[in-house]
């Protein structure tokens, strides 16, 4: 089920990923193996033909469609329901990027480990990132940048939050973002991917200073 959730969403096909997630759900499937497995290694997939010329951009965005349709359908079991939040975190798309199914679930894992999400979308610049830190007390600013031309737009956060003297951490992410980047721009933490990202916000709220996603 999980081989033809991906290939539906390789074709671009929404109704029929929509379809598979809402069986594989109803079979008892965890939401995290369909995520995982199905949705993002599709994506993966994707990535890969896009990136061998064997597929191009419309083909990519009725992908990018059916994932965004499959997730949305895993979203209310990957959020818990009706818990005090433990803390407010602000997330975007870096300056320059509209890519955002990476971050779309970030903020859906943030949701499910507790936090309020501000969602800032996509191309957001630093000082917008620090007006809604500030704005909503964030703790967390959570900067996820798709491409090897934006993610150098990340340090500017990181400065800008430095310069506002406000209290929140910044985690970033993204596929080409990797540990050694964070540290050469001196985020407070990176993970690889977005349930990992949930865990490092809880544990830097939690008083860990800086911190890698497991
Ligand atoms: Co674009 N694109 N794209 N694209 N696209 C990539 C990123 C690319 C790697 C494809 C390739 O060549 N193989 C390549 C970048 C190359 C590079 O920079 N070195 C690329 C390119 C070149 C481009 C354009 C320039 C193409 C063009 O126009 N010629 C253009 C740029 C537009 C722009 O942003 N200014 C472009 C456009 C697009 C679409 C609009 C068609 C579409 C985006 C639709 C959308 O997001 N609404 C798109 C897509 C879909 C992709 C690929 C195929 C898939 C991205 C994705 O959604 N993956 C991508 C190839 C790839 O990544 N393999 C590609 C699924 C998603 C779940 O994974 O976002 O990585 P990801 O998130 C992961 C982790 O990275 C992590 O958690 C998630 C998993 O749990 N994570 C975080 C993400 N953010 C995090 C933040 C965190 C922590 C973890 O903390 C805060």
């Amino acid at each position: 089920m999980i081989a033809q959730i991906r290939e539906s969403l390789i074709r671009g096909r929404a109704p029929e990923v929509v379809a598979g997630v809402a069986q594989a759900l109803q079979q008892g499937m965890g939401a995290e193996e369909i995520l995982n497995d199905g949705l993002c290694q599709g994506m993966g997939i994707i990535g890969e033909k896009f990136k061998k010329g064997e597929i191009f951009v419309p083909q990519v965005l009725l992908a990018a469609r059916a994932m965004k349709q499959g997730a949305e359908l895993l979203k209310p079991h990957l959020v818990a329901a009706g818990v005090e939040p433990v803390a407010t975190a602000v997330i975007g798309t870096i300056t320059g990027d509209l890519h955002d199914i990476g971050k779309n679930l970030v903020g859906m894992m943030l949701e499910g480990a507790g936090f309020k999400v501000i969602d800032a979308g996509i191309g957001v610049k630093a000082e917008t990132f620090v007006q809604l830190a500030r704005e909503h007390r964030a703790q967390i600013i959570g900067v996820s940048a798709l491409l090897t031309t934006t993610m150098v737009n990340m340090r500017a956060v990181v400065e800008a939050v430095r310069a506002a003297g406000i209290a929140a951490k910044v985690i970033i992410g993204g596929a080409p973002v990797t540990q050694a980047f964070c540290d050469e721009i001196g985020a407070e933490g990176y993970s690889p991917d977005a349930a990992s990202a949930a865990q490092l916000a809880l544990r830097l709220v939690a008083g860990e200073t800086r911190g890698v996603g497991r």
